[in-house]
């Protein structure tokens, strides 16, 4: 089916969450929706409130800007605007933007009557965000435990926090993600290879089926996982590095204070070497 009729076809009312026909139409390519309004509204608001704190600021150096969160003497109140109160709103907005974002995409997978694996898929991202700005610093009792929106100013913390634990390498869950990210690497540089050498073989070749990328993978590691199977490990993969991101941040500080390094004594320790 061509993709204009194709789209006639499904542009059809139904399968929102909320509001009914509210909202439940399209501006040329994009579904609107109820979520789609929201997804507006928290971007524009949280946006607006970057640009704000920027000229409150002391620099339009887009690299030193900085939207830092409150002081952890400010516990889990609120804090005044300039005392990093506008951290406190963007993050509310940015939530906002990123959930209203899944759910409109939960609405279009209903329209579609595909799986909600897209939005899933995003939630685990949005999780892994709300891990570092709401989970963490609950757990600790601060709003100030939450990272600065800036670039140098949020690179400044990911190190700072990082060797607060000692060395963040020696973090048994960080290097469960690290393999992770370093393995979906692996599998997507081997689909997209395959897939390109079948599909694109060059000038004059024939395009070749799935049946050369099985043979290829059999020929040369014995197995092939197949057109399917790379998708769900891909998927499974990618999920999984921001998954266990989120698990060795939130352990660091809520569920563990000292230094990584020291954490691995527990198998020196273990009494069967005494
Ligand atoms: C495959 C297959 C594809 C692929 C790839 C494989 C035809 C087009 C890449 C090979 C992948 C395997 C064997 C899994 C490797 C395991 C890890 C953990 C990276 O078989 O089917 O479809 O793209």
């Amino acid at each position: 089916m061509a993709l204009l009729s194709f789209e006639r076809k499904y542009r059809v009312r139904g399968g929102t969450l909320i509001g009914g026909d509210l909202f439940d139409f399209w501006v040329g390519p994009f579904f609107v929706g109820f979520f789609g309004v929201t997804t507006i509204f928290f971007a524009a608001l949280g946006t607006a409130l970057i640009f704000y704190g920027a000229a409150l600021g002391d620099t339009w150096n887009p690299w030193l800007i900085s939207i830092d969160p409150p002081d952890v003497s400010y516990g889990l109140a609120l804090a005044p605007l300039t005392e990093g109160g506008l951290w406190q709103i963007i993050t509310f907005c940015a939530i906002g933007a990123f959930v209203s974002w899944a759910l409109r995409e939960v609405e279009i997978c209903r329209k579609l009557g595909i799986g909600y694996h897209v939005p899933i898929a995003f939630g685990v991202a949005i999780f892994a965000y709300v891990t570092l700005v709401v989970i963490r610093p609950i757990w600790m009792g601060a709003w100030g435990y939450g990272f600065p929106y800036g670039i140098m100013s949020h690179l400044d913390w990911v190190s700072v926090t990082g060797y607060q634990y000692g060395n963040f390498h020696y973090n048994p869950a960080h290097m469960i993600a690290i393999t992770f990210f370093f393995t979906t690497c692996l599998a997507l540089a081997l689909h997209g290879g395959a897939v390109l050498s079948a599909t694109n073989p060059g000038q004059g070749e024939e395009v070749k089926a799935p049946e050369h990328e099985n043979a290829f993978f059999r020929d040369v590691m014995g197995y092939s996982i197949g057109t399917l199977g790379i998708h769900r490990l891909g998927l499974f993969l990618a999920l999984n590095a921001g998954f266990w991101s989120a698990i060795c941040i939130v352990i660091s500080g809520p569920l563990y204070e000292g230094s990584w390094i020291d954490w691995w004594n527990w198998w020196k320790n273990i009494p069967i070497w005494s």
